[in-house]
């Protein structure tokens, strides 16, 4: 692995002052009341930096120590790719399971990263039992309850979640139209602040992130999403849900360019609401790049440079995420393999963990003062 330019050193430092306050705990895991630690403390980025954050997966934590280590010496926060999904906590109805999310939780606690929380209220990544929800109240009733018992488990330990994910179909129309699901369903638009008032009851300090995406290119389709978007966050506010934040995931697509122009007006629309803007999932599609490696990270670090300087020049985020460290392990080949059949490069580092230009890109932006 290539020595990362910022070290943790520099982080490390400066959250000593969070540790002492509890921000981490100190309990063992075994035991749920292991994560009852006090109300989480603001988290205090290195020197000032915008933290810098990946999915992960726990069973490649487990697996691949150069994996764990690269993690590790180059991320502040992680981020569960899968683990506290409703699939993988809620596999059978009445049933919870949190070993892999604990294992994440642990593995941040030992090595002082901060956790994000992925997701409580999506469309997808639903165990199969959830279509068998028949009625108002069920879902309600589900819903409520699973936010009610992972979110009171994590409390003081993740200061932020994706409490909704995804909310908007492709090509909205409005703010009305939202991605069907079991929840809209039987909830319709009403999930949103059902899932985003349980939150906020059952963690006060947590930040109520909305998470979305495809709200970056030019074309007719993501000026819809923005618009939508937008409608969607101002009715919210109308009603006065609780939502501290929007989640840009940023999975950049090369052959798709950025419209400055409409993603700036939209920051500055969310700065008007007061609404924090992170960067959740960044990536860069590769699939339609050129084969040969040096042009195609060459491509994939100007897009991420071009996207993240539209952002920075109007909004500082509140952190930066990619979605997994390596190229070793990215979702981007499970949709779209390349026809040449190179594997994927979408990520910051290497399969080989060997940073690329993509690393050098988000640095500099994280870099850039306030
Ligand atoms: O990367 C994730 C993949 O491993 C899962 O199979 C999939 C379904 O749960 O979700 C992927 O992550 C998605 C994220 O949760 C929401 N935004 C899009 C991400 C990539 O598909």
């Amino acid at each position: 692995m290539t020595k990362p330019t910022h070290s943790r050193r520099e982080f490390v430092a400066a959250t000593a002052t969070a540790a002492a306050l509890g921000v981490f705990g100190t309990a063992g895991l075994s035991a749920v009341s292991a994560f009852a630690t006090p109300q989480p403390q603001p988290f205090v980025p290195a020197a000032g930096l915008i933290p810098y954050g990946s999915a992960v997966r726990a069973g490649a934590l487990e697996s691949d120590p150069a994996y764990r280590e690269a993690i590790v010496a180059n991320c502040q926060m992680v981020v569960a790719e899968g683990e506290m999904k409703w699939a993988d906590i809620r596999p059978a109805r009445g049933e919870y399971r949190f070993e892999k999310a604990d294992a994440i939780i642990d593995f941040a606690r030992q090595n002082r990263l901060e956790v994000r929380g992925h997701t409580l209220a999506w469309y997808g990544g639903l165990p199969d039992w959830t279509n068998e929800i028949s009625s108002r109240a069920e879902a309600e009733r589900e819903l409520v309850d699973h936010i009610k018992t992972v979110v009171s488990r994590y409390r003081g330990v993740i200061p932020s979640w994706d409490v909704v994910n995804e909310p908007l179909v492709d090509f909205p129309e409005s703010a009305a139209s939202l991605r069907p699901s079991v929840w809209t369903r039987q909830l319709g638009p009403d999930y949103l602040s059902i899932a985003l008032r349980t939150t906020a009851a059952v963690d006060p300090a947590a930040r109520l992130v909305l998470n979305e995406y495809d709200v970056e290119f030019k074309g007719p389709r993501f000026a819809a999403r923005r618009k939508a978007l937008l409608q969607l966050l101002r009715s919210l506010r109308d009603k006065d849900v609780p939502l501290h934040g929007v989640g840009l995931q940023a999975h950049l697509f090369a052959d798709r360019d950025i419209d400055r122009d409409g993603l700036q007006a939209f920051l500055n629309e969310l700065a008007a609401l007061r609404l924090d803007v992170l960067i959740t999932e960044l990536d860069v599609v590769d699939y339609e790049l050129p084969g040969k490696v040096s042009e195609r990270d060459a491509l994939v670090a100007r897009k991420a440079g071009e996207f993240l300087q539209a952002v920075c020049d109007v909004v500082r985020p509140k952190a930066i995420l990619t979605w997994g460290l390596s190229d070793r392990y990215t979702w981007v080949p499970i949709y779209f393999k390349r026809p040449d059949g190179m594997p994927n490069r979408p990520l910051p580092f290497d399969a080989d963990l060997k940073r690329k230009p993509l690393f050098d890109v988000i640095e500099q932006f994280r870099r850039r003062p306030a």
